[in-house]
């Protein structure tokens, strides 16, 4: 088995968690959205990159999913003493993160090289792959005007309506060097319970993405991020809605279309399945609500099944 797991996001990162205690580090790359980037106080900020790698460590906050557990926050109500602006909340653990990739890059090493870097110091071994060593940012265009993605997601909490996204810099930016190699040598691919707009179609803006899945030649599965017609965390049903879209995992199949060969669903929304069958995927019904880590493990464990089972590997 060689998957390449595609995630962003609090609930991508859960699956993430099953797969590593499964596969063996040569076996699994998880390539993340970067989409979400930022420039905080001068410190280079990549929130889904930093989800992943602390919740593989075993080192985030349980309740948010993103940051670190046992977070202080003195550093925050300094910088607001100093009258900065302190609606993103970067805790004092995660700032030595941000610290540390920001003086990396500024000595000239590629994202890919401070990712490597920052897991290797956490202990991980299976890769976690920026999509792009080129910045994208993902704009979210609202009743309220174009906001850049944090601003919407954190600032405003998502309550904008939604009209479009953009992904600034996506044309001039160039697949990473492990996520393209792990489009050539993996079997399965993956597309964990992300946003599909906020989280999966950054990732599709980098150039030759969408092609070179669209003509992948082993198996791939995407999971719904949306059970019973609600988003188990963030936006994603309410996008749906705002962009005319069903609001139930029937309409996040349908933002898969030709990227997809077996789309999996809860045993909540089972009799949905003949509705996305119709529109040409296969359909795996699973227990997909992780809340726990048992139940992480036994997802990664039924879609690799899954997946082994249809490309006879
Ligand atoms: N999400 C919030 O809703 N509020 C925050 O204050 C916040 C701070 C934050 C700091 C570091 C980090 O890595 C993530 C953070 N997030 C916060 C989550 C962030 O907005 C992510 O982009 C979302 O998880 C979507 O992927």
């Amino acid at each position: 088995m060689r998957a390449l797991a595609l995630t962003g996001g609090v609930g991508g990162a859960k699956l993430c968690f099953g797969l590593v205690q499964i596969l063996q580090p040569d076996e699994l790359r998880i390539v993340v959205n970067t989409g979400d980037d930022e420039e905080f106080h001068g410190l280079y900020v990549c929130p889904d990159l930093d989800t992943v790698m602390y919740t593989l460590a075993e080192l985030s906050n349980p309740h948010t999913g993103w940051g670190i557990r046992n977070e202080t926050f003195a550093t925050l109500s300094a910088l607001d003493r100093l009258g900065q602006e302190t609606w993103f909340g970067l805790g004092d653990q995660d700032l030595a993160t941000h610290i540390v990739r920001t003086n990396m890059l500024r000595e000239g090493k590629s994202l890919s090289e401070v990712t490597e870097h920052l897991c290797g110091r956490l202990g991980l071994e299976h890769p976690i792959i920026p999509m792009s060593d080129y910045p994208v940012r993902t704009t979210v265009s609202t009743d309220i005007g174009v906001l850049p993605f944090q601003t919407y997601f954190v600032r405003h909490g998502c309550e904008p309506i939604v009209s479009s996204l953009g992904f600034e810099g996506s044309q001039s930016a160039k697949i990473s060097a492990k996520f393209s190699e792990g489009l050539n040598s993996s079997d399965t691919l993956i597309f964990c319970p992300s946003n599909p707009y906020l989280s999966v179609a950054p990732i599709l803006s980098v150039p030759g993405v969408r092609e070179r899945i669209e003509r992948f030649e082993g198996t791939r599965l995407a999971v719904s991020p949306i059970v019973g017609g609600q988003a188990l965390k963030g936006p994603a049903a309410k996008i749906l809605e705002e962009l005319g879209e069903d609001v139930s995992c029937v309409g996040v199949a349908r933002q898969y279309l030709g990227l997809c060969d077996t789309f999996v669903i809860d045993e909540l929304d089972a009799e949905l399945a003949d509705d996305i069958r119709n529109l040409g995927m296969n359909v795996l019904v699973l227990n997909t609500i992780m809340n726990n880590n048992r139940d992480k493990i036994q997802l990664a464990r039924h879609l690799l099944e899954a997946a082994s089972e249809s490309d006879g590997s």
